[in-house]
């Protein structure tokens, strides 16, 4: 009987250890199965200063989704609209100084600091935010301008035309002495040679300047209306195709330089393709806009004669000429960079 007992136990011991190893074995079995721990994702943060639902914003988000769909999610991108993490006039110097690692600039926020990039802004009658857009692109891509080489380019891209959203009627150059209207840049000093009184902020700004009547108007793309709600204070637009305003996506050096290279060719094959996918998108959200503002605000369109059209460009070629000189002081070949702004202004304005 107490052979039987040892005999039992014995066996249930050798069980047990060849368990215990056969467990072992599939646990080395699995370790050398696993598949290698995928590196961790790069986080990017992206800051913006406009509201959220407004094209600058609208367009980061489609480039976070592209970024990290054609990553494979090797690139994790975290916006922040609405001034959240930079505002709009420190965009350029917080991305530098690695505040936000992605930053959108309004560049005519910080007159005489892009020379050669502002040759767009100049009134050469681009009648589209896609012939703006590309053309920026091409200007810098050309150009690779010494404003913009201490930050990384990861797009640019420009509004459609500025026209006239207001309080009061504009029907005529006439009409716009002495109207006090919110514009910036090349926009603004477009205005001021019209005979205007511009007032200059950025764009979070100009909400609170219409309701206290700080202005009666303002000048940009008219998407504003809807996006920025600012057809329920204008109840009139007049198209007069007037300076485009132009931005720039820029990312921290550093950050760039630490990008694996298969992140960076992703990254530098969108950028082009994301100027003309913003041109267009704010050429087609501009017409939705304005048909939102006639049925939901009654909006009333103007638009200025071709004779005021003519005289408008005639009193602002002095801007075209403060541009040259601007310009030339900067190093730049003027003349050549012009010719190639209306250049691709024709090619790109089809
Ligand atoms: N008005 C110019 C450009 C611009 C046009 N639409 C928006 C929307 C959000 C920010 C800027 C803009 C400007 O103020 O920069």
């Amino acid at each position: 009987m107490k052979r039987l007992i040892y005999t039992g136990l014995l066996l249930a011991t050798l069980l047990a250890a060849l368990f215990a190893a056969g467990c072992s074995d599939s646990n080395t079995n699995e370790s050398s199965t696993q598949q290698p721990r995928a590196a961790e994702p790069v986080r990017l943060t992206y800051a913006n200063f406009p509201p959220a639902f407004t094209v600058p914003c609208v367009q980061m988000e489609r480039w976070k989704e592209e970024v990290q769909t054609r990553t494979r999610g090797a690139v994790q991108v975290e916006t922040f609209p609405g001034g959240t993490l930079l505002k709009a006039k420190n965009m350029l110097r917080g991305v530098m100084e690695g505040q936000a690692d992605i930053g959108c600039v309004a560049m005519s926020y910080q007159p005489g600091v892009f020379p050669l990039s502002t040759a767009v802004e100049m009134p050469v009658g681009f009648t589209s935010g896609k012939a703006s857009s590309q053309t920026l692109w091409a200007l810098f891509e050309k150009y690779r301008p010494a404003e913009l080489e201490q930050v990384k380019v990861l797009t640019m891209f420009a509004t459609p035309p500025s026209n006239i959203m207001s309080r009061v009627p504009v029907q005529t150059l006439e009409q716009v002495q002495g109207l006090e209207l919110r514009g910036n840049g090349a926009s603004g000093r477009f205005l001021d040679a019209l005979g205007a009184v511009t007032v200059s902020m950025p764009m979070p700004e100009v909400p609170d300047a219409l309701q206290k009547n700080m202005i009666q108007g303002l000048f940009t793309s008219l998407e504003v209306l809807q996006d920025m709600k600012f057809a329920e204070f204008c109840p009139y637009a007049t198209i007069m195709d007037g300076p485009v305003y132009i931005f720039a996506v820029v990312m921290n050096q550093d950050r760039w330089n630490a990008l694996p290279q298969e992140a960076k060719d992703v990254l530098d094959v969108l950028a082009p393709e994301q100027a003309a996918w913003t041109g267009q998108y704010w050429d087609s959200h501009t017409a939705e806009a304005v048909e939102w503002a006639r049925k939901e605000h009654g909006l009333q369109v103007f638009t200025l004669s071709d004779q005021d059209k003519t005289h408008a460009l005639e009193q602002s070629a002095a801007l075209v000429q403060d541009w040259k000189e601007r310009a030339v002081k900067a190093g730049l070949p003027a003349e050549a960079v012009l010719a190639d702004v209306l250049a691709w202004k024709q090619e790109f304005d089809q």
